[in-house]
């Protein structure tokens, strides 16, 4: 019989044993699929530089020759930044089964791999969650289900502007994922530093923030947690400028007929485009803070 694995690199695997901080993170920000190229080989170097400069171990997940891998070395970034298939965590059995090449990591799938590896904090950039129009389509991220199955804290800027705001709050309620906002008393809005939905706990500091995640556990809560922090201001994009694009991306999705998991891409290559990459850099300054905010997180939970 076949045995599938986890392959945990070796600095990640010595690192938690020895109980030195660790973040994960995903790769389909790093593939074609989330950023483009060369944005999204600074994004990966950004990441790591920002989690290595804070005394932790970046573990990037990611499928490679059908092998679920926590960790890869520097050797393979070029296949992390390549194109890929998108990798949900359905599909990350089916990845291994059917020995994908290169399967880019969401956040469910990260959280997954994250939590077996034994791995306390994850960084991502937005988070996907409730579609708009999703009473019509259904379309609602499988992120939120992991995020409140896994137990892994999530460091994200919010939810991606182009999704409804709203209903992903209320459904990470009813889910009782808690969120908390790290110096913000607005749900952040991605790209836009400045949110408009009232964050359910604000913490003005990483050891608050740490807190909380421990008195969670000590509850004996087995789900993850959910941390925003806001864009840095001054790589930020302003609402009314994006709120145009977005609506526009999101016609011109439904008009060549996107459907599924199609759709997150699509819309951030659109978005891309008609921002002249003002939300690529956006994105990327974004995802930078928010490692550097896990590793500190990280180190905290260590001591
Ligand atoms: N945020 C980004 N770029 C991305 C994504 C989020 O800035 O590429 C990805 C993440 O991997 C997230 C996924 O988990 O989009 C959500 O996709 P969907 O809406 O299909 O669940
Ligand atoms: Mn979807």
């Amino acid at each position: 019989m076949t045995r599938f694995q986890i392959r945990i690199d070796d600095e990640v695997g010595e690192a938690l044993a020895r109980n030195r901080p660790v973040v994960a993170l995903e790769s389909t920000i790093f593939s074609h699929l989330g950023l483009p190229s060369p944005a999204n080989l600074e994004a990966l170097n950004r990441c790591i530089s920002a989690i290595r400069r804070h005394g932790a171990v970046p573990a990037i997940t990611v499928v490679l020759d059908g092998v679920a891998r926590v960790g890869v070395d520097q050797s393979e970034w070029p296949l992390v930044c390549g194109p890929a298939r998108k990798v949900g965590e359905r599909e990350l059995g089916t990845a291994l089964a059917q020995r994908w090449k290169v399967g880019a990591t969401t956040v469910s799938s990260s959280l997954l791999l994250a939590a077996r590896a034994g791995i306390e904090v994850f960084s991502t950039g937005g988070i996907g969650g409730v579609h708009r129009n999703s009473e019509i389509t259904g379309d609602i991220s499988s992120d939120l289900g992991a995020l409140a199955q896994h137990r892994v804290v999530t460091v994200c800027a919010g939810a991606k502007s182009f999704l409804d705001l709203p209903r992903t709050l209320e459904y990470l309620e009813t889910l009782s994922v808690p969120v908390i906002g790290l110096g913000c008393d607005f749900f952040p809005e991605f790209t836009v530093h400045q949110g408009s939905l009232p964050i359910p706990a604000r913490v003005d500091s990483v050891q608050q923030l740490a807190d909380i995640v421990r008195a969670n556990r000590s509850l004996g809560r087995t789900g993850g947690l959910l941390a925003c922090v806001p864009v840095p201001e001054k790589d930020a994009l302003q609402k009314n400028e994006i709120d145009q694009i977005t609506n526009a991306a999101l016609q011109n999705a439904a008009e060549l007929g996107v459907v599924g998991s199609a759709v997150t891409p699509h819309v951030l290559k659109f978005i891309a485009e008609a921002t002249n990459e003002g939300s690529v850099r956006a994105n990327l300054a974004l995802a930078e803070n928010n490692a550097s905010i896990a590793a500190q997180l990280a180190t905290i939970l260590t001591n």
